[in-house]
């Protein structure tokens, strides 16, 4: 694990992920992009039960780092990079076995907005802003971007900003709905912390189907996600959480959830 680009910390139950390239508004090279795919596949462990996403210094995230590409001879084939890094990134992401929480630390530009949008539970400090960068400099959203915008805030809406690239305050992104919360600054990383905390206490396999169940959502007929629903909810039920949940319930008292699949 490289340290000088990502901190991970692993907080007992749950893992926080600091991107740590702050004088480069913590942008990707291929060094950060391998330490968060190495740290993404550590946290799947059973042992750690929830992940926080997070930036240093003032900035969550600025997409790519743009100096490699200035220099770059010849035309270059920014399809291998995305195949390379960001598409498994975002696949990493939703397909993670328990909640992504991202706390938007500042801005949050290019990729680095729609790494934000493939995270579960999304909270951004007073004062971040979110900014479809690509078109200032004739890329195409990605990362997901075109998939989960349009779904998140409406067609109208996802076209302006990625066509104008306009920065959207975290409080606008939150009455948009394209956020789950605005924290103001200074107590932004306490309350994710928090968040991550307790989620890393509830029934992970059930929050993990309940992920599942709500990635295969966009592209469901109701028929096929009824039947999604019905198989996950088997599962479900044969978890041991299910049952202290249900025994807890009973007796009037705290359930004990350990997360684990048997
Ligand atoms: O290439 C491929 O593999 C394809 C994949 C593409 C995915 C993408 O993400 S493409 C989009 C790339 N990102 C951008 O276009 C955003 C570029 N950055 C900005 O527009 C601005 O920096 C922000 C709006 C995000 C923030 O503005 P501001 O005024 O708060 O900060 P700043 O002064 O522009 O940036 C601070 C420093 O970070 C500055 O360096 P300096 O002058 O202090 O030495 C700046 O150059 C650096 N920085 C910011 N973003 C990037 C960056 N350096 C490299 N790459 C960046 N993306």
């Amino acid at each position: 694990m490289n340290e000088a680009v990502l901190t991970v910390t692993d907080h007992g139950g749950w893992t926080e992920l600091t991107l740590n390239r702050p004088d480069r508004l913590n942008s990707f090279n291929e060094e950060m992009h391998g330490a968060l795919a190495a740290a993404l596949d550590d946290a799947a462990d059973e042992s750690c039960r929830a992940v926080l996403l997070t930036g240093a210094g003032r900035g969550f995230c600025a997409g790519q780092d743009l100096s490699a590409r200035a220099n770059a001879e010849g035309p270059l084939d920014l399809g291998s990079t995305i195949e390379a890094f960001y598409n498994p990134l975002i696949r990493r992401i939703r397909g993670l076995n328990k909640p992504v929480i991202c706390a938007v630390n500042g801005v949050a530009a290019g990729a680095g907005a729609n790494i934000a949008l493939a995270c579960d539970i999304v909270l951004a400090a007073r004062s971040a802003k979110f900014i479809q960068a690509f078109s200032k400099i004739g890329l195409v959203p990605d990362s997901g971007g075109t998939y989960f915008l349009p779904r998140l805030i409406g067609d109208a809406r996802a076209r302006a900003l990625m066509l104008l690239a306009e920065p959207l305050a975290a409080e606008t992104a939150a009455e948009w709905g394209l956020i789950w919360k605005v924290i103001d600054d200074a107590a932004l990383m306490d309350e994710a912390r928090a968040l991550t905390a307790r989620l890393a206490t509830q029934p992970t396999q059930g929050l993990a189907l309940t992920k599942a169940a709500l990635n295969a959502s966009g592209g469901n007929s109701l028929n096929d996600q009824l039947d999604l629903e019905r198989d996950l909810q088997r599962e479900a039920g044969r978890t041991p959480d299910y049952r202290e949940g249900v025994k807890a319930f009973m007796e009037k008292r705290t359930p004990n959830f350990t997360g684990r699949r048997s």
